[in-house]
């Protein structure tokens, strides 16, 4: 185990763009034995062979770990997720092959797999939106049929995408056909645009999965949409997949099949700490990061990297019984930061 913060011991973190490049500066090791007693595990899955439209998402991972920054308590919280109320690690990318999706799908499913069978939660970072699939195949190895949070501009429930089966855009489709996904606990948010169609919503209808539409957010607002969310999920595992096109491009500009019309980042944000701290999260991917430079100058990047944050916020949260705002009923602001106010040392930034 590497813990590139160890040089700078003295100071507690390290600058951002020094030492080795790892999620958030957290320790690094690829030996599964080290896993043992971790609550949660980055793992990198930088492929994007099955896209159908802009490649660059194997650039994804890379990127977001450069638009890391090293830990703290989260200002809104007072959680310190990453070094203090979790133990996280970056377990490094899985071996995948370019040009060869299918193994770099198995390699994806075995290093998720590993994780998991450490007793710890996997996030992935992507990659196109297919390793959804080897994401999801893994987690239900160990905990049976799970349900699905997925925000999305895009449902990817088809059947095929030009032809094609195993594509980005049909990884749902794939994983409620098998029972993988159990589809009354699939709540998709964040749909807008011109695809799919009329055969993919009746499919959907017939299942009783959950569309939680770009306009729906809009009327009601995030806070109901993600209340309704929790219900639905119920008790039992779930796993979030978050496709970073469900913001609108102008906060996200770095993504394959960008669609006017989105969430904005602190929507989002607010919503992947609150579910995590509301569900069972078993698992989590954030896909379709298409970097278009290297650290936190990248818009998209940088805001992944936080999406990840949130959920590791929110399962702290979840695990140490403060809960979200829909466990406790009352609103984050003024909950946790008070008492930090004015002590100084505690953030430096
Ligand atoms: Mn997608």
């Amino acid at each position: 185990m590497i813990d590139p913060i160890q040089r700078w011991a003295d100071y507690g973190e390290k600058p951002d763009y020094a030492g080795l490049l790892t999620f958030a500066g957290l320790p690094y090791t690829e030996d599964p034995d080290e896993l043992i007693g971790c609550d949660a595990a980055i793992v990198g899955a930088p492929m994007d062979d099955l896209t159908s439209d802009a490649p660059g998402a194997r650039f994804g991972p890379r990127a977001i770990r450069a638009a890391g920054c090293t830990t703290g308590p989260h200002l809104a919280t007072g959680v310190d997720a990453l070094r203090e109320a979790l133990r996280v690690v970056d377990f490094g990318d899985a071996a995948i092959l370019p040009g060869d999706p299918v193994r770099s799908h198995e390699a994806i499913q075995e290093t998720v797999a590993t994780v998991l069978n450490a007793g710890a939660v996997p996030i992935v970072l992507g990659g196109d939106h297919s390793i959804a699939e080897p994401n999801v195949r893994a987690c239900v190895q160990l905990h049976g049929p799970v349900g699905l949070i997925h925000f999305d501009s895009h449902s990817d429930t088809g059947r095929e995408v030009f032809g094609v089966e195993i594509s980005h855009g049909t990884p749902m489709y794939r994983l409620v056909e098998s029972g993988e996904i159990e589809p009354a606990r699939y709540v998709q948010i964040g749909l807008r645009g011109y695809w799919p169609g009329t055969a993919e919503f009746d499919w959907q209808r017939e299942r009783a999965i959950t569309s939680f539409f770009m306009h729906d957010v809009r009327a009601r607002g995030i806070h109901a949409v993600v209340g309704d969310t929790i219900q639905r999920i119920g008790e039992g595992p779930v796993f979030l997949s978050v496709d970073v096109d469900v913001l609108d491009p102008a906060f996200a500009p770095g993504t394959g099949t960008p669609e006017p019309g989105g969430m904005t980042s602190g929507d989002l944000l607010w919503a992947c700490r609150e579910l995590a701290a509301g569900c069972q999260i078993v698992g989590a991917d954030v896909v379709e990061v298409l970097p278009d430079r290297l650290g936190a100058l990248d818009i998209t990047a940088l805001t992944a990297e936080r999406i990840v944050r949130e959920v590791l916020t929110g399962i702290a949260m979840r695990r140490n019984g403060t809960g979200g705002e829909h466990v406790t009923g009352e609103s984050q602001r003024g909950a946790a930061a008070p008492d930090r106010v004015g002590i100084p040392g505690v953030m430096k930034r």
